[in-house]
C-alpha cells in the first residue's frame, strides 16, 4: 500500500518512536524503513543525502524531507491539525516543554538505555559504574520535574493532550524499559497511564518492530 508518509529510524531509537508514535495516534499510516547502525547504513551517501546529521529518525511526508523528531512532530502536528494546542499561549507552553524535554529529558535516558544496550551486548560500549550512575541520577531529576509538574494537571500544556506530551512519553517509555520503577513519581506515572490509554497507542517495540523492518 503506497502511503504518504515513510519514517526512516530504528526501534531502539527513542525519538524515532516518538515520530511513530505522534503518527500512530494521529491515526495515519506510514512505511517503515530499519536504518541499522550495526550496519553503518547511517553513514551511506544515500542515508546522509536526506539526513544531514547522518541521525535517525527521518521523515519523508510526500516529497518533503524531515530530520529532529522535535521538528518532524511540529510539522506533523500542523500538517495533520493534531496535537497541537488549541490556542497561542498553549502552543508556546508545548515549544518550551518540546526544548526542555531535548535538553533535560532525553539525553540522561538515551544514555541510559546506551548502558543497557552495552550490557546486553547489542552496542560495542562499556560504560564505567560512575558515569552510568551519572545518567540514571541525570534521569531521576528530570523524571522529579516531570512528576511535580504534573501534580493536579492531567497532560502537561493542556487539558487534552499535545505533542509535548507525546515527545516526553517517548522518553519515558524507554526510561521504564531501563528499570526506572514509574511508581517513584506517581504523578508521572498516571499521566503516563493516561497517554497509554489514548485511542491507538502502542508500545515501543509492538510500534516498530524488527521484524517489521524493511532495509533501504
Ligand atoms: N535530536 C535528535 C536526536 C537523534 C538521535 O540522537 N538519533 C540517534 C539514534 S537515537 C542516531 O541517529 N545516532 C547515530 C549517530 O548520531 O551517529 C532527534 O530528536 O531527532
Amino acid at each position: 500500500m503506497m502511503t504518504r508518509f515513510t519514517l526512516y529510524g530504528s526501534p531502539d531509537s527513542l525519538p524515532t518512536y516518538k515520530v511513530a508514535l505522534m503518527l500512530r495516534l494521529s491515526g495515519e499510516a506510514f512505511s517503515f524503513r530499519y536504518v541499522s547502525f550495526q550496519k553503518g547504513m547511517h553513514k551511506t551517501p544515500e542515508f546522509l543525502a536526506n539526513s544531514r546529521w547522518g541521525q535517525v529518525p527521518v521523515l519523508i511526508d510526500r516529497e518533503c524531507t524531515h530530520v529532529q523528531s522535535a521538528a518532524i512532530i511540529e510539522h506533523l502536528a500542523e500538517a495533520l491539525g493534531r496535537f497541537q494546542g488549541s490556542d497561542p499561549a498553549t502552543r508556546q507552553a508545548v515549544r518550551e516543554w518540546l526544548y526542555w524535554d531535548v535538553d533535560a529529558l532525553f539525553p540522561p535516558i538515551f544514555n541510559c538505555y546506551g548502558v543497557q544496550l552495552g550490557q546486553r551486548k547489542l552496542l560495542p560500549i562499556s560504560v564505567e559504574p560512575a558515569i552510568a550512575d551519572y545518567h540514571r541520577r541525570r534521569a531521576e531529576a528530570a523524571l522529579s520535574v516531570l512528576d511535580s509538574y504534573l501534580v493536579h494537571r492531567d497532560y502537561l500544556c493542556a487539558a487534552e493532550p499535545t505533542i509535548a506530551d507525546i515527545c516526553c512519553f517517548g522518553d519515558v517509555a524507554f526510561a521504564e524499559i531501563c528499570e526506572f520503577d514509574l511508581r517513584r513519581w506517581p504523578n508521572a506515572a498516571e499521566w503516563a497511564e493516561r497517554v497509554k490509554s489514548l485511542p491507538g497507542f502502542k508500545a515501543p517495540f509492538e510500534l516498530l518492530a524488527m521484524a517489521d523492518a524493511e532495509f533501504i
